[in-house]
């Protein structure tokens, strides 16, 4: 199962042919130097390279009206004052005699996409179209687009495939107002953009852009709007905006199917966006979009206009989902007041349609839509000054890093009576007991047994930490006696920063520090309620792991915040026996915890849960994780004890806020 790419020199064969300074920003050279720098860097070669086609008159008609489509089919046969009048009837956009040629390659690029990965030639893949397609509405042109070429996927993957569900993710700096207006009312299609906003002084300046836009009809709830409303957002403010809106949301809606307006221009050094995310979050992003729909994924380009950051980007996003090892999230500073603001609006705005989002609190006692005139009169000249410093500032960064995959992804420790999984590499380490170790069996420890499983264990650790071994899973018999030896006295030359994952009940666990060369968080049924500490946090759900939607809820609001903070250097999965963890709800927190610690995760279980073996491995190499059934609504009283541990908790872990309260 591969990865598609879809891109033709074709697209680049349309340009201003005239002065716009408006729309000078849009060029060529966007697609290929995207193109080229997929190339040099190898990631073409490992993709499956699919030709784009043109998208059929009724293809077209999905999503614009007839009028609109006669009138660009025109286009190819005027002249150049012609085409500059025909022009002026729209907003930032131009045209040029091939541009309705490629806008039918770009809308057909999509479509090629969305065939390949619902007919399971490929898991995902991405199209590198020109025109962008996001601003193009029924009856005209926006914003460089023509035709709406992921508004038209949408209703064909519905048509053609007959997907029940399609979620929409518009990570481009831009609101995507076309596709907005296209599902407003359609509750099978989700859309969700965050967007420069600025209280409205941001192009497109639309009202309909803010927070509180959440559908209309059958379709209220199934438009998630969240508006920048300063520059210089960064890693962080993205990232908190998945964990605590985004991806609650689309767990609950469990798509069939992904679609990613993939504009690049929310990317630092973009001339557009003005903000300050780096081109490595775009791993991130795309990886927490990997085990919805079963991996179903199709990136289409919107925009993207700094020439250095958008290659940069579109690489950090086709070798995620080629599924190379994630870069590390270093170095992630606490979400801004304004972004919180954000955050805090539209959680509250989407409450009453998502349980997952239902102990949200409420807005911000100054609401931001008075601030919206406030700020209008007061702040102004404060902000554009801070504005134009930033943009000035931003010239360079440092590239992304290398992202090597080790030459084993996964290695395995087994009893004998267990078959090693297709894809896994059974791991043998010399029998020597390992250097760490020595000292205490000088000192007589009792048991030689457990011994020598902690010291095979420190070896898979080092092999881990050296990359030569990606995850691991190692099946034990006492798994407590190997925890317990495996953290009491880990050496910190060994590894500086473990998160430790403990999914079912473990009993004492007084071995753990709190100095912070652990981070331990636990999902149980058992109230620990006296025990926490910054580096202890015991997550306490009724009916413990088998309740889906409260466990979710604790993974992506609870553990994925607090991991992205505390960048763990290695992830010790721990699964107790009888932990009631149904196996897609554990293959979803699997893929999740791979986006951490390059990769490096190590999973435990007990020997007796040799069944659980397969589905382990599966989500350990990478494979898409089957989407979650029967997700039941989160109960009352799980769902406020989760908020007040949230709450509790923010003070030490700043990637846990959703609230702009009491913050700078
Ligand atoms: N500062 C896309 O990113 N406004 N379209 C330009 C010049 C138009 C962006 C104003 C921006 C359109 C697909
Ligand atoms: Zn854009």
């Amino acid at each position: 199962m591969g990865t598609a790419l879809i891109y033709d020199e074709e697209m680049t064969k349309y340009k201003l042919l005239w002065v716009d300074p408006a729309c000078k920003i849009e060029v060529p050279e966007r697609l290929t130097v995207s193109y080229e720098a997929l190339v040099r860097s190898g990631l073409s070669d490992r993709c499956v390279s699919i030709p784009p086609r043109e998208a059929t008159d009724a293809e077209i008609l999905l999503a614009h009206s007839e009028e609109y489509l006669e009138a660009v089919k025109k286009t190819p046969y005027m002249t150049l004052e012609d085409l500059k009048e025909f022009t002026l009837q729209y907003g930032d956009v131009y045209f040029h005699p091939n541009i309705y040629h490629c806008a039918k390659l770009a809308a057909g690029s999509a479509l090629q996409l969305v065939d390949s990965v619902m007919t399971g030639k490929v898991r995902n893949g991405i199209a590198l179209v020109r025109p962008p397609g996001h601003h193009s509405m029924r009856s005209a042109a926006n914003g460089f687009c023509v035709f709406n070429n992921v508004a038209i996927a949408a209703q064909y993957a519905k048509q053609k495939h007959g997907v029940k569900r399609v979620l929409i993710v518009d990570w481009d700096i831009h609101h995507g107002q076309g596709v907005q207006y296209c599902f407003e009312d359609d509750p099978s299609v989700l859309y969700y953009s965050w967007h420069r906003y600025e209280h409205q002084k941001f192009w497109p300046n639309l009202r309909e852009s803010d927070y509180d836009s959440v559908g209309k009809g059958n379709g209220a709830g199934f438009n998630v709007n969240v508006p920048w409303n300063k520059v210089g957002m960064e890693n962080s403010d993205y990232l908190s905006i998945f964990c605590h809106v985004l991806l609650p949301v689309a767990y609950e809606f469990c798509p069939d199917l992904v679609l990613v307006c993939a504009g690049f221009d929310s990317a630092i050094g973009d001339p557009e966006g003005e903000m300050c995310a780096t081109p490595d979050i775009f791993a991130h992003l795309t990886h927490l979009l990997m085990n919805l729909a079963g991996g179903k994924l199709c990136a289409v380009l919107e925009g993207g206009y700094n020439l250095t950051s958008l290659p940069q980007s579109v690489c950090q996003t086709v070798q995620t989902l080629l599924g190379d090892p994630l870069p590390q999230p270093a170095g992630l500073r606490s979400p801004c007041k304004s972004a919180l603001e954000s955050l805090q609006c539209v959680r509250s705005a989407h409450r009453r349609y998502w349980s997952f989002l239902k102990h949200a609190a409420n807005q911000p006692s100054t609401d931001i839509s008075t601030k919206r005139i406030k700020l209008a009169n007061e702040e102004e000249g404060k902000t554009e000054m801070a504005v134009e410093e930033r943009a000035a500032e931003i010239k360079e960064w440092p590239e992304p890093p290398e992202r090597p995959s080790p030459p084993v992804r996964c290695a395995s420790l087994l009893p004998e009576d267990v078959a090693c999984p297709d894809g896994l590499k059974l791991f043998s380490s010399s029998k020597d007991l390992h250097p760490l170790l020595a000292s205490k069996l000088q000192n007589g420890a009792d048991d030689q047994d457990a011994l020598i499983t902690v010291s095979r264990l420190y070896a898979m650790i080092e092999k881990m930490l050296t990359n030569e071994i990606g995850s691991g899973l190692v099946l034990i018999s006492d798994i407590s006696a190997a925890m317990m030896g495996a953290l009491q006295d880990l050496p910190s030359d060994l590894v500086d920063r473990v998160l430790v994952v403990c999914v079912g009940k473990e009993k004492d666990l007084n071995y753990l520090t709190t100095d912070g060369k652990m981070l331990f968080v636990q999902i149980s049924d058992e109230d620990k309620e006296k025990e926490k500490n910054k580096y202890f946090i015991p997550v306490s759900l009724k009916k413990g792991c088998s309740d889906t939607a409260g466990f979710i809820q604790a993974v992506l609001g609870l553990l994925l915040p607090l991991a992205y903070e505390y960048d763990p250097t290695l992830v010790l999965l721990v699964r107790t026996p009888g932990s009631g963890v149904d196996d897609s709800m554990w293959q979803q927190l699997i893929g999740l915890l791979l986006g951490f610690a390059k990769g490096h995760t190590l999973v435990l279980m007990q020997t007796n849960e040799k069944v659980h073996v397969g589905p382990t491995a599966s989500a350990l190499l990478g494979r898409p994780a089957p989407p979650l059934l029967e997700l039941q609504t989160l109960d009352q009283e799980d769902g406020e004890a989760l908020e007040r541990l949230r709450e509790r908790l923010q003070t030490d872990w700043k990637m846990l806020q959703t609230t702009s309260e009491g913050t700078e």
